[in-house]
C-alpha cells in the first residue's frame, strides 16, 4: 500500500539509511518500512503478523501528518508576560515559534524557579499516558528520572485502565490478577464448555499493545468458531467477536453488572448449585455474603427478579445463565469497563465471587479471567530472555526535605484535577489519609490528558490555576494546544530503539532502527532530556555518558547473556542490528497448556494466596476497618448517582465511551486512518434505531451530544448492534473547542470526555468513573462549525 508523501516533507529529507525495506515496529504491529531517498514512503505488515490491524496504516501516516509539531513553540502571553499570564488564552492557538536553545532554557529555568520558590511539591510530572513503544525511549520514565535527580516532583500511581481492579484484587486474590499470563487459549479450546465474555472485546482490544502486538487473538476466535464453542457476550454492544462466534448477546443495561452477578449468585445459592467444598476450602467470608444475598440485613434478597429489574435482562435468562455455569466447564471472562464506573471495585469482586461459587477456579478451562483483551494473555510464552529497560526512574534525591504538610509525593492518577483545584485539602486512598500538594508547574511527555481525563470543562478551569504547562509530543494534540511550552519529539522511525513482540507471547525481538532524519526540528525525547539535564547540572548522572544506541546495545547484550545461559540461540548485537533486524524465539509444547490458579487449587495451604487469610476473600476485614461507605467489605450493589435506572435522571441516554476500534486512544486521530470511521468529518456516535427515530436522526447526520457538563458534535451511525438507551462515543477523539479556553464551549469534533464526570470510583481505588455518564442527543440544525483540530496551528 504505497502512499503519497506530502510535498512539504519532500524538501526536508536527507538520507538516514540507504534505500530499501527495513523492519520497524509500533503499538499496532511490526512492519516493513520502505525508505526512498531518506523518506519513509510506504509500509507493509510484517509477514509473520498473523492478523495485521487496519490501524497500522497510521504508523506511517503519523510521521508526515499535518498535525506534526514542527518547531518548539511558546504561548504568546506566557512568553511576553511570564508564567501564569492570561491562562484563558490556553487552547486558543496563539503561539510564538522559538529556537530550541530558548525553549530548553525556558523549561530548565521554570523547573529551577519552581523548585527554588516553592519546592519539588510544586511540580507535577505524573504525566500519565501510553506514549511510544520501545525499551529505551519511554518519555515518562525519562521525565521522572530527570526530576528525581534534581530533588523530585509529585508523581502518580496506578492508571486509568484498571485502577479499580488494582485496588480491590490484592485484597481478594492477593495480586492484581489482571496481569501476566492467564489460562491459555488452548486450555480453553480443550476443556471449556461455555465461555462468557462480560464487557470484554478481545478482537478489538488486542489490536494494540504496550509492546509489539502478536495478534494471536484472531486465530483463537477462529479456532473457537471451528470448534463450535458456546459463547455468551454480556455487553450493551453486539461486538464483532460476538458476531463471529454466532454467540448469544445479552444486551445488559450499562452500569448494572454488579446486580446481574448478584442475581446469578443468589440463584446458585437458593438452588443449592454453589460449590460448598470450594467455598469452604478456598475462600473466606462466604457466610456474610450469603446473608447479604438473602437480604437478611437490608430486607432485599438479591434474586434474579430483583436483578432483572435493574439490568433489564429477563429473570429466567439470569437464572438459566447461572445454572449453565455449573452444568459443564465454564470460563467467566471480563473486560474493564464496569470497573471504570462509580463503585467500580464492586464488579470485579462480585465477578470473582461468582466464579468461586461455581467452584472451577484452578481447573483447566474453568474459573475466571480478567485479561484476555490485552496483550493476548492467553497465548503460550516463547522461551525468550527478559528485555529490561535500561533507563530507570531511580530514587528521589533529597535535595530539599519534603515536609508532610506540603502534601503527598504521589496522587492516584485520575485525581489530577481534584489536586489542582483543592491544594492543601485531605483525601482518602486505600485506607490512608493524604494531602493534595499545591502545583505550579505541570510537565507532560508521552500522554494526552486533554483526551484521557474526565469532565473537560472542569479540567480547563483547573488548568487555569497553574503557572506553567510544558508538553512534549510529536503531534498537536489538544494537550499540546493547551500548553505554555511545546517541545516537538520524534516518532519511533526517527530514532533507535528495541522492543519485543508479545508481552506474553515473547515471540521475537525487533530492532527499531532509525530510518529517517528527524522531521522538521523534532528531537528525540532522550536528547531533549539530556539537554535539560545539562542545564539542571545533572547530565552525567542522567545519561551515564551513554547514547541512545549504546543503551539499545546494552539491553540486547543483557538479553544475550541470559539467552546464552539458557542455551537459547541469539546472534550477536551487530548481526541483529545490521543484518537480521529480528530474533525469533521458539515456543515449547509445554507452554501451550496453562491453567491459572492450578497450584492454589492443588494445595491451598502450601500454595496459599498472598491475601490476609491465604484464601480468596469474599469478605475482607481490612476493608471493613476502613469503613468506607463507597466500598463495603463484601461485593455489594450500590446504586450509581447517574445511570439509566434512576427514576429522576436528567438525561435519557447512557454514554458508552469504550476504547476505539480504529485507534489507540487519541493516537492516530491526525492520520488517514480517520477516513475509515469518521462520519460527516466527526467522531462517530453509534445510536440505536429506536432512539434515532425518536429524534429524527439518520446515519450521516451531524448530532449534538450534551449534558449539564458539556457538549460536542458527532456523526450519527444508526445501528441495532447497540441496545436502546445507549450511545457509543469512543474515547480518544481530539478535543476541538469552538472557543478555546472557554469552559462549556462546544467541542466541534466529538471528545466524549466533555460529557463524563470527574468522580472517583471510591475512596479505596480513587479510579476514574468515565463510564458513569448520561447525556442527550439531538439533530444539529444549521451549518456545523468546521473541525479545526487537525489543522496545523500557525507555527512559522
Ligand atoms: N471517557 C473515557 N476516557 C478514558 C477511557 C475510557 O474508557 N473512557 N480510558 C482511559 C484509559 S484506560 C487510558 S489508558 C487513557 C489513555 O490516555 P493516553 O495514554 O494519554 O492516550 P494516548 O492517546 O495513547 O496518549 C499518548 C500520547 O503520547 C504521544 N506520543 C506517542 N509517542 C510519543 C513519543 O515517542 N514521544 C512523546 N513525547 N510523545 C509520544 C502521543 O502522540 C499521544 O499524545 O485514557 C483514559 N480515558
Ligand atoms: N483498539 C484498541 N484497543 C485497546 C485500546 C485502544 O485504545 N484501542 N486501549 C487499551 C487499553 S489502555 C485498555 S485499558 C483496554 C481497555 O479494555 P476495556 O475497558 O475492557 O475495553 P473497552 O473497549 O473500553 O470496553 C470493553 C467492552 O465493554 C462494554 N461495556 C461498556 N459499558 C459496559 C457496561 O456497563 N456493562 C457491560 N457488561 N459492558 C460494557 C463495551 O461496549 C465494550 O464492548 O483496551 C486496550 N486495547
Ligand atoms: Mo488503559
Amino acid at each position: 500500500m504505497p502512499f503519497g508523501l506530502p510535498k512539504a516533507f519532500a524538501a526536508s529529507a536527507s538520507a538516514a539509511v540507504a534505500d530499501g525495506e527495513y523492519l520497524q515496529a509500533s503499538h499496532w504491529g511490526a512492519f516493513w518500512a520502505r525508505i526512498e531517498k531518506g523518506r519513509f514512503v510506504s509500509l507493509r505488515p510484517w509477514e509473520k503478523d498473523p492478523h495485521p490491524s487496519p490501524q497500522l496504516l497510521g504508523a506511517w501516516d503519523q510521521v508526515y501528518s499535518p498535525t506534526r509539531i514542527r518547531y518548539p513553540m511558546v504561548r504568546r502571553a506566557w512568553l511576553e508576560k511570564g508564567p501564569g499570564a492570561a491562562p484563558e488564552t490556553r487552547g486558543t492557538g496563539d503561539f510564538v515559534r522559538v529556537s530550541w536553545e530558548k525553549a530548553l532554557d525556558l523549561v530548565a529555568g521554570e523547573i529551577k524557579r519552581v523548585q527554588t520558590d516553592f519546592g519539588p511539591w510544586g511540580i507535577y510530572t505524573g504525566s500519565y499516558g501510553w506514549g511510544p513503544i520501545g525499551r529505551v525511549g519511554n518519555p515518562q520514565t525519562m521525565l521522572k528520572r530527570l526530576m528525581n535527580l534534581t530533588g523530585g516532583s509529585v508523581v502518580s500511581s496506578s492508571n486509568y485502565s484498571k485502577a479499580g481492579i488494582e485496588a480491590i484484587m490484592p485484597y481478594v486474590v492477593g495480586s492484581i490478577d489482571a496481569e501476566g499470563p492467564q489460562t491459555s487459549h488452548q486450555t480453553i479450546l480443550d476443556n471449556t464448555d461455555l465461555i462468557v465474555f462480560w464487557a470484554c472485546d478481545p478482537l478489538k482490544n488486542n489490536q494494540i499493545s504496550a509492546a509489539i502486538p502478536d495478534h494471536g487473538e484472531y486465530g483463537w476466535f477462529e479456532a473457537m468458531k471451528k470448534a463450535g464453542k458456546k459463547a455468551i457476550f454480556i455487553d450493551p454492544v453486539r461486538t464483532e467477536g460476538c458476531k463471529m462466534l454466532g454467540a448469544e448477546w445479552l444486551p445488559v443495561r450499562p452500569h448494572s453488572d454488579v446486580a446481574l452477578a448478584l442475581g446469578m449468585a443468589h440463584t446458585l445459592l437458593v438452588e443449592n448449585l454453589h460449590d460448598k467444598g470450594f467455598l469452604e476450602n478456598y475462600t473466606f467470608g462466604f457466610d456474610q455474603f450469603a446473608q447479604y444475598l438473602r437480604g437478611e440485613k437490608d430486607g432485599t434478597p438479591k434474586t434474579a427478579d430483583w436483578a432483572a429489574s435493574l439490568c433489564e435482562l429477563p429473570a429466567d435468562t439470569i437464572r438459566d445463565l447461572a445454572r449453565r455455569l455449573t452444568k459443564g466447564r465454564s470460563m467467566l471472562v471480563s473486560g474493564w469497563t464496569p470497573q471504570r464506573q462509580q463503585y467500580g471495585e464492586q464488579f470485579p469482586w462480585a465477578f470473582v465471587t461468582l466464579a468461586a461459587m461455581v467452584g472451577q477456579i484452578g481447573l483447566p478451562g474453568g474459573g475466571f479471567c480478567q485479561r484476555y483483551h490485552l496483550d493476548n494473555a492467553g497465548v503460550p510464552s516463547a522461551n525468550a530472555p527478559g528485555l529490561a529497560g535500561s533507563l530507570q526512574i531511580g530514587k528521589r534525591k533529597e535535595i530539599k526535605p519534603w515536609p508532610k504538610e506540603k502534601g503527598t509525593t504521589s496522587i492516584p492518577c485520575a485525581r489530577v484535577v481534584d489536586m489542582l483545584l483543592n491544594p492543601g485539602t485531605t483525601y482518602q486512598h486505600n485506607g490512608g489519609t493524604h494531602v493534595y500538594p499545591e502545583i505550579k508547574l505541570c510537565y507532560w511527555a508521552g500522554g494526552n490528558p486533554f483526551h484521557h481525563h474526565q469532565d473537560r470543562n472542569r479540567m480547563v478551569q483547573a488548568w487555569a490555576k497553574i503557572q506553567t504547562f510544558i508538553v512534549q509530543d510529536f503531534q498537536w494534540t489538544a494537550t499540546a494546544r493547551h500548553a505554555d511550552i511545546v517541545l516537538p519529539a520524534t516518532t519511533s522511525v526517527e530514532r533507535n530503539d528495541i522492543e519485543r513482540v508479545g508481552v506474553v507471547a515473547r515471540k521475537a525481538v525487533v530492532a527499531m532502527k532509525q530510518l529517517i532524519d528527524p522531521v522538521f526540528e523534532s528531537r528525540n525525547d532522550y536528547d531533549i532530556f539530556v539537554e535539560l539535564a545539562k542545564r539542571l547540572g545533572v547530565e552525567p548522572e542522567f545519561s551515564e555518558g551513554k547514547s541512545e544506541l549504546e543503551r539499545v546495545r546494552e539491553i540486547y547484550e543483557d538479553a544475550l547473556k541470559q539467552a546464552t545461559a539458557k542455551k537459547i540461540p541469539m546472534p550477536d548485537f551487530d548481526t541483529f542490528w545490521n543484518k537480521t533486524g529480528v530474533v525469533e524465539f521458539s515456543t515449547p509444547d509445554t507452554a501451550v497448556r496453562r491453567t491459572k490458579y492450578a497450584d492454589f487449587r492443588e494445595d491451598p495451604v502450601i500454595n496459599a494466596l498472598p491475601t490476609a487469610t491465604g484464601r480468596i476473600e469474599i469478605y475482607c476485614k481490612a476493608i471493613e476497618k476502613m469503613g468506607y461507605a463507597d466500598c463495603p467489605p463484601h461485593p455489594t450493589w450500590l446504586e450509581p448517582s447517574e445511570w439509566l435506572g434512576q427514576a429522576d435522571r436528567k438525561y435519557p441516554l447512557h454514554v458508552n465511551s469504550s476504547h476505539p476500534q480504529f485507534r489507540l486512544h487519541s493516537q492516530l486521530n491526525g492520520t488517514k486512518v480517520r477516513e475509515l470511521y469518521a462520519v460527516a468529518g466527526r467522531e462517530p456516535c453509534r445510536i440505536n434505531s429506536a432512539d434515532a427515530a425518536a429524534r429524527g436522526i439518520k446515519s450521516g447526520d451531524v448530532v449534538r451530544v450534551f449534558n449539564g457538563r458539556g457538549q460536542c458534535l458527532a456523526g450519527a451511525v444508526v445501528s441495532d448492534d447497540i441496545r436502546p438507551g445507549v450511545i457509543e462515543l469512543q474515547e480518544g477523539a481530539w478535543y476541538d473547542p469552538a472557543e478555546g479556553g472557554k469552559p462549556g464551549t462546544l467541542c466541534k469534533y466529538g471528545d466524549p470526555n466533555v460529557l463524563t464526570p470527574d468522580i472517583p470510583t471510591s475512596k479505596l481505588g480513587q479510579a476514574t468513573s468515565a463510564h458513569t455518564c448520561l447525556a442527550e442527543v439531538e439533530l444539529y440544525k444549521g451549518t456545523p462549525p468546521a473541525v479545526t483540530v487537525f489543522d496545523t496551528p500557525k507555527d512559522a
